[in-house]
């Protein structure tokens, strides 16, 4: 599938860690009335059974607000809810091997922690590379750290969409100002927030400013 690199701007992803008794739903349905551009689920600690109910749910939202909905490393229930694709790790299941169960016409984004590895995800039909992660993050544990320079080679090599994800927050999303990322990926910026609506608007408009 060809992605406009402008649906990259505001990328949120998933987190029901910190719900304190609202519903997935309720805080994607916020992030997206505030403007977010994608979604993608990912719940590390729930069954398939629930990730398949908060993906059907959410599912309605996306397609309501237009937006491209993707699964985290689960091919299974992209499918059944067809979404619009998934997210598949270096350590997951090969970006070759879910466009081949997906088809041409969904979205396979893929992870890539260095040129090497993004440059590979290009070539293997990815459609578009999250690099990172480009801060500290605490939200996930085994992460490594990609530098500036190294992001700013990714981004002039590859000739498909590349959004940014780790540890990005309002304080320090401008110092992505010149890698040439089409955009930010966010968790605990958004999903751990008291207000996700106000959080989520203030990330899509400071993403504006880097990606100019
Ligand atoms: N991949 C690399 S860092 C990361 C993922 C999924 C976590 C991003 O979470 P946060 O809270 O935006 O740092
Ligand atoms: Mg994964």
């Amino acid at each position: 599938m060809k992605l406009d690199k402008s649906s990259m701007l505001l990328y949120a992803v998933t987190d029901s860690s910190w719900l304190n008794g609202r519903s997935l739903a309720q805080d994607v349905e916020d992030v997206l009335k505030a403007g977010a551009t994608f979604i993608q689920l990912r719940e590390k600690n729930a069954d398939y059974e629930h990730i398949l109910k908060l993906a059907k749910e959410i599912k309605a939202l996306t397609d309501k607000y237009d937006v491209p909905f993707v699964i985290d490393d689960n091919i299974d229930v992209a499918v059944a809810v067809d979404a619009d694709g998934v997210h598949v790790g270096q350590s997951d299941t090969e970006a070759k091997k879910a466009r081949e169960i997906l088809g041409e016409n969904k979205i396979v984004g893929v992870s890539a922690g260095n040129l090497k590895e993004a440059l590979e995800a290009e070539k293997n039909g990815a459609d578009y590379i999250g690099i990172g992660a480009m801060f500290h993050t605490d939200t996930k544990k085994d992460h490594t750290n990609i530098t500036f320079e190294e992001a700013k080679k990714i981004t002039e090599a590859v000739n498909i969409p590349v959004v940014a994800i780790g540890g990005i927050n309002k304080n320090n999303i401008l110092e992505l100002k010149g890698t040439g990322v089409d955009g930010v990926a966010v968790i605990s910026a958004i999903f751990a927030q008291d207000d996700r609506y106000k959080a989520a608007k203030e990330l899509l408009a400071l993403s504006r400013e880097i990606v100019k």
